[in-house]
């Protein structure tokens, strides 16, 4: 049924090619399918929206993203030598950091400072005190070894832990929290106050999983806010929902204690042993920590990661490398359970999943970064309204092949996904470059028929925007897999393989509402999207150009940085 499809597209291409439309419809008009659930984003207009720079594309908010107020310069606490770590002599400073990052935490914090040379870690280092910094001497100067070879095989488990202290008990919201709502009501306010921690929670009820269709026993939706005040049983966040949490789904928040201002900057560090699944650095339960000016080679896991942590910021870092690959390996560069997270001026090579998200992550942001040899990933769990800006992946199959990547530019794993569910609303490329262009083999069977793809969206994938970005595709520029709808694609340059259109829509029955403007696509069948015209809402000005002796180059937009822009306007 697929050949028949795909050639019964390919006729029709040819077909629109020769009269110059773009739109490859089939004959038949379909009445536009019906969404599992009311279109909410693209009308826009709540607290949670921002009126982008056309004057008409409602944009997410990451105005929140990073360390509030920048990362801090962080006083010296005291050197790693006064608690008896010593660089370049061969033995242990474990031990030191461990008791060094404690008495600063006692102290109120401050930096442990290592100084020039080599130091060894063969123990883990725990920091569960606010304020604690550790610093190098700069990141080709102190350099640290890790030893340890022990690992509790979690995600969640490092050599170096940055970690809060434990939830409190589950309280159930007594009204719908809407998008854009900026307070919820609770069953008991008990122990809240101004300045407290909540995560907003609804889990993955029967009902839920079978409107957005999900084999995933977890399809958290997730809200780490900040209390600013209590009145009655309501509680005022500091910042507006972007996703609703309805009573039907019992959702409830519990109360968190997050450590606050703590960091790693300034050093190079890497795992000796070959085994060890562990993370590197890994910050759980914070708010407001960073890691910048870090070199990590040969990770175990991540190397530098955040799990339910809010406004963390990785800036300025180098992630080469990881033990910890293959299928099922989690070397992923990004965060999980994470909220308002910023990564800016990041390089990485090797990883397996690179810029990556997992579990319900929202108002993150990468931008100004490369990633060679791993593909992008919203990996699981309703991530949305998360940001990929002036990101360029570079050659996602990975070198050699076999690291685990997918094959493809990014991916956004499908609602048939039992481990990893499907992706929520309003994820944005803009100004990205997708360098996929070489030829691989991909990682399901019944992506073979594609190849390598720009950008593979698995369904249940509402307004999605993309805007300004290049895709370099051994097969098609973006495709659409089950239900789609409201995604706006505007103004990307793509280059495809020449069995297909710069769009490949799967399921033409639902889908609908796409915006297609200004896009070029070079190369390909000579269609911009092939879709059943019900699925297309507007198809304006664009191109199909045949393919050009040269790459093409990037897009040059008006506005180069949405993420910018609103700040800007927020000024
Ligand atoms: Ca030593």
């Amino acid at each position: 049924m697929r050949a028949t499809l795909a050639a019964c597209l390919s006729a029709l291409s040819l077909l629109l090619a020769l009269t110059g439309l773009h739109v490859a419809g089939r004959a038949e008009a379909a009445s536009p399918a019906a969404t599992p659930w009311p279109p909410q984003y693209k009308a826009g207009g709540t607290r949670a929206d921002v009126l982008g720079p056309d004057g008409r594309t409602w944009f997410p908010d990451w105005t929140y993203a990073g360390v509030q107020g920048g990362i801090p310069e962080v006083g010296a606490f005291a050197p790693i030598d006064q608690f008896g770590g010593r660089a370049d002599d061969g033995a242990d400073d474990g031990e030191a950091l461990q008791a060094a990052c404690d008495a600063a935490g006692r102290a109120g914090g401050g930096a442990v400072v290592l100084g020039e040379g080599t130091y060894y870690l063969d123990r883990k280092v725990l920091i569960t005190s606010s304020g604690v910094v550790i610093r190098g001497a700069g990141r080709d100067r102190t350099k640290v070894v890790i030893r340890y070879n022990g690992t509790g095989n979690r995600i969640t488990d490092g050599v170096i832990v940055f970690a809060g202290g434990v939830n409190g008990e589950r309280r159930l919201l007594t009204a719908d929290a809407r998008r854009g709502d900026a307070s919820v009501s609770l069953e008991d306010v008990t122990g809240l106050g101004a300045g407290g921690w909540l995560m907003v929670e609804a889990s993955g009820t029967q009902r839920w999983r079978s409107l957005i269709e999900s084999s995933c026993r977890l399809t958290p939706r997730m809200a780490m806010v900040r209390i600013e005040a209590v009145r009655g049983n309501s509680v005022t966040i500091n910042q507006p929902l972007r996703i609703d949490f309805p009573v039907v789904d019992q959702p409830y928040a519990y109360k968190m204690a997050p450590i606050e201002r703590c960091g790693i900057e300034d050093l190079y560090l890497t795992q000796a042993q070959r085994q060890p699944k562990i993370c590197t650095v890994l910050f759980i339960r914070s708010v407001n920590c960073w890691g910048r000016r870090v070199t990590v080679e040969w990770t175990g896991r991540m190397p530098l990661y955040g799990s339910h942590v809010k406004w963390m910021e990785i800036r300025d870092c180098k992630f080469n490398n990881a033990h910890d690959m293959g299928g099922g390996g989690t070397a992923y560069v990004g965060w999980q359970y994470s909220f308002d997270c910023l990564m800016e001026n990041v390089t990485t090579r090797n990883m397996r999943h690179a810029p990556n998200l997992d579990w319900s992550c929202s108002g993150c942001v990468f931008r100004n970064s490369t990633f060679y040899y791993s593909d992008a990933q919203t990996h699981s769990g309703w991530c949305h309204e998360n940001l990929f800006e002036n990101c360029v992946i570079v050659d996602p199959r990975g070198r050699p092949a076999g690291g685990g990547s997918y094959g493809h530019g990014f991916w956004a794993t499908p609602p048939s996904d039992s481990s990893h569910g499907p992706n929520g609303p309003r994820n944005v490329f803009y100004n990205c470059d997708f360098q996929n262009s070489g030829e691989h083999a991909v990682f399901e069977d019944e992506m073979v028929r594609y190849g390598p793809t720009g950008l593979v969206l698995g369904g249940m994938n509402e307004n999605w925007l993309f805007f300004y970005n290049r895709v370099l595709s051994r097969g098609p520029g973006i495709l659409l897999r089950g239900v789609q709808f409201d995604h706006i694609i505007k103004g990307n340059v793509f280059v495809v393989d020449q069995a297909f259109p710069a769009v490949v829509v799967e399921d033409p029955g639902r889908t609908r509402g796409l915006e297609i403007v200004g896009n070029t696509v070079y190369g390909g069948n000579g269609a911009l999207v092939a879709a059943g015209a019900s699925a297309v809402a507007l198809d304006q000005a664009n191109r199909a150009l045949k393919q050009a002796d040269q790459v093409p180059p990037r897009p040059s937009p008006e506005v180069p940085s949405i993420y910018e822009w609103e700040r800007r306007a927020r000024k």
